[in-house]
């Protein structure tokens, strides 16, 4: 096997944990074989470094030109949804509040009943922590016309755009490949000799050092 920092990522000045954080891997369909291999390798690697299982979200979109939408879409969703729970939290201190008053006091308030402010405490559904970075995976390969340069084009600057008007770190998880066995060996699954790197590996690396840095800078 080859040194993989010669083309890969080179060792982080620090080791980063991810156990606090929350993140999401969209995933283009197109060249399905490459993108399985890719998106397994970025959840393992997740993992490995402390990313929770439950906070790890996997969704898909049919080809690359759909992943700058579809992350603006998760951020957004992470951020209102997280605000909905905050909210409800909210809601339930007030009624178990208003509840202990109304127990200690002579004549009771009308506060929630006992049934209700035990669900909303007990209540722990999956996680609705915002996301801290969305890593987008796609694998596109040049054809025959100039589809595989403007999509190539669009997608690249649309992630950009997406990370920078939402301040939630975006990973350039796609691979713009001139030839199918380019985009296996990036996938580690090389069909020549050596299987080459799993990019995938790479990706959750990055998720999680840019998470840390969007927590440590800010
Ligand atoms: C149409 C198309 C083509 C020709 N090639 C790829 C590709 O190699 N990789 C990829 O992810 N998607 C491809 N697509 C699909 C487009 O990304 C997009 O899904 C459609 O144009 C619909 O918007």
């Amino acid at each position: 096997m080859s040194d993989p920092t010669i083309k890969g990522l080179g060792p982080a000045p620090t080791s980063y944990d991810g156990s606090p954080f929350r993140i999401a891997i969209v995933h283009a369909r197109w060249n399905d074989t490459v993108i399985q291999a890719l998106v397994q390798g970025c959840i393992a690697k997740l993992k490995s470094i402390g990313v929770k299982d439950s906070n790890i979200v996997v969704k898909s979109v049919p080809g690359s030109y759909e992943l700058p939408f579809a992350c603006q879409r998760l951020i957004e969703g992470g951020k209102t949804q997280s605000a909905k729970s905050a909210s409800s939290m909210l809601s339930s201190t007030t009624n178990l509040l208003s509840l202990i008053d109304s127990v200690g006091s002579s004549t009771p308030k009308d506060a929630t009943s006992p049934t209700q402010t035990k669900e909303s405490q007990t209540s722990a559904g999956p996680s609705t922590a915002p996301f801290s970075a969305i890593i987008a995976i796609g694998c596109l390969l040049k054809g025959s016309t100039m589809h595989f340069e403007y999509i190539c084009d669009a997608v690249t600057h649309g992630l950009m755009r997406v990370q920078l008007d939402s301040g939630t770190p975006v990973i350039f998880g796609v691979l713009t490949c001139m030839t199918e066995d380019q985009a296996l060996e990036r996938a580690g699954i090389g069909r020549k000799g050596d299987k080459g790197h799993n990019h995938g590996e790479d990706w959750a690396l990055a998720a999680v050092e840019a998470s840390a840095q969007v927590a440590d800078w800010s």
